[in-house]
């Protein structure tokens, strides 16, 4: 079997206690499964060459990792991939910003990662390169003659051609895509976004009936590929910890109230406030509610530095304090809002307490913590999941309570309809997604990409 080589932005090795983002969970599973390099930069910059990558084994996974020169980091991280990228491929164009500069130390750091990837290339390698920070990376590779099959695979949003044009030069990222053997999507409507912007007049590509495409003079593969989770591990981690003391203080506080709970990056995408303000109207329309349920909300940091991430936190802080102090007793909080990471296995603990769990993204690629808050559940009395429709996970998991997150009254009752609602019926959903996520999970994931992949360049 070929070395699988994963490229993504950053490196995260596990590190216990610590928090991963959706990327991360992604790509260590499929790492873990059949071994590998996993290659992108270490967090730190330098202002020399960064000279070698640097190589730490742990089990199957080889890390390898570079630093970024200091005057490219912040404009290639911060600037063009999460003021520029990250909200117009959510459909954000209120956070969008544009300098050529940031796009130029964009495309220099691209180019860096390919120059310091290739002497750790061997013939047989697959290469896989995760989302929107290194999109330019496969043509940066093939320039530099690499010639092995080389993935790419988005894990948030593909959008629509008449918001992909708003960033000036939208067309050498197209046409950069088209040097990958295989781009992989979240969605079947990201795909289908994708093949429009080919089908554009200016770019004047073909999209074929049997999954491939042809533009920029290349023909490639195109296609959905629906992230997964490791199902099993979620369910053991969320078993296994269920009586540890930290979860037993939470049950005790909770006094059999009924339990809410959201987990969330603290990002514009997640609808955060929003749901706030849903819960808000919850209390508002229900009086039952008021005493009666609790909501928890995790949401650590991100992207510290980041213009538009740095209000989020306070928009949210005053908007907890807002309700609290409107509908709070002197036995009871309704917001307990937690501004920071939580180790996995307990996080998954606290999922399974619940019953509900509440994902609204206003945009979102999958959402992984939805499928989580599935497959934690108890089979006898599961919770129930309230989920955003603007996620790509409602295009599997669509016997959850669906909801417009932008539509209070709609969330407060879908709320209420899970707070309310029959165990028969729980157990009935249950069974529909927790048969849904098993049959796609992490490793079907990881193994129709990379096959895929093998696929395409074998007929190449
Ligand atoms: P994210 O935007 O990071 O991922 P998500 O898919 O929900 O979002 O994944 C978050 C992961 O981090 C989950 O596994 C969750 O358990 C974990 N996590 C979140 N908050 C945590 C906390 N407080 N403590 C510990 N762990 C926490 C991106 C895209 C998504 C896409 C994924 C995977 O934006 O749309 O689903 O990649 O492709």
């Amino acid at each position: 079997m070929s070395r699988l080589v994963a490229v993504s932005n950053r490196v995260a090795a596990p590190i216990a206690g610590k928090s991963a983002g959706g990327l991360a969970v992604g790509v260590l599973a499929a790492l873990r499964e059949r071994g590998g390099v996993w290659f992108g930069w270490s967090g730190k910059t330098t202002a020399r060459d960064p000279g070698d990558p640097k190589l730490k084994r742990s089990g199957a996974i080889e890390f390898a990792t570079i630093d970024i020169n200091d005057r490219d980091c912040d404009r290639y991280y911060n600037g063009f991939s999460n003021d520029t990228l990250w909200p117009l491929l959510h459909y954000m164009l209120g956070f969008f910003r544009y300098s050529r500069a940031e796009y130029e130390a964009y495309r220099r750091v691209n180019e860096l990662f390919a120059q310091k990837l290739k002497p750790l290339l061997r013939a047989d390698d697959l290469i896989w390169v995760h989302d929107y920070h290194l999109f330019l990376l496969g043509s940066a590779l093939r320039r530099m003659n690499v010639a092995q099959p080389i993935g790419f695979f988005l894990h948030v949003p593909f959008p629509s051609f008449n918001v992909l044009r708003t960033l000036p030069g939208y067309e050498h990222l197209l046409s950069a895509l088209a040097s990958y053997d295989v781009v992989g999507f979240q969605t079947e409507g990201d795909l289908e976004s994708f093949q429009d912007c080919l089908k554009q007049a200016e770019i004047g590509g073909e999209v074929h009936g049997d999954g491939r495409v042809t533009a920029f003079g290349r023909t490639f593969r195109a296609g959905a590929f629906p992230i997964g989770i490791d199902v099993d591990e979620c369910q053991t981690v969320a078993v296994a910890n269920f009586e540890s003391r930290d979860i037993r203080r939470l049950a005790h506080s909770l006094r059999g109230r009924k339990f809410i709970v959201g987990v969330d990056r603290l990002d514009y995408s997640k609808g955060l406030e929003l749901r706030f303000r849903a819960y808000e109207a919850l209390l508002e329309r229900y009086p039952t509610a008021l005493g009666n349920v609790v909501f928890l909300q995790i949401a650590p940091p991100t992207r510290t530095g980041v213009r538009a991430y740095d209000s989020i936190r306070e928009d949210l802080e005053r908007a907890a304090g807002n309700i609290n102090g409107r509908f709070a007793e002197i036995d009871w909080v309704p917001i307990r809002y937690l501004n920071r990471g939580y180790p996995r296995e307990r996080l998954m603990s606290i999922l399974r307490l619940a019953d509900v769990g509440v994902v609204t993204p206003i945009r979102d690629g999958m959402n992984l913590v939805a499928k989580e808050y599935v497959a934690s559940q108890d089979p006898d009395d599961p919770g129930i999941l309230v989920l955003s429709t603007l996620c790509g996970a409602a295009r599997e998991l669509d016997a959850a309570v669906l909801v417009n997150p932008y539509d209070r009254q709609t969330v407060a009752d879908g709320l209420q309809s899970a707070i309310a609602m029959p165990v028969a019926e729980r157990r009935e959903r249950y069974l529909t997604m927790i048969d849904v996520l098993k049959r796609n999970d992490i490793h079907h994931w990881c193994r129709r990409f990379t096959d895929t992949l093998q696929d395409a360049a074998s007929g190449r």
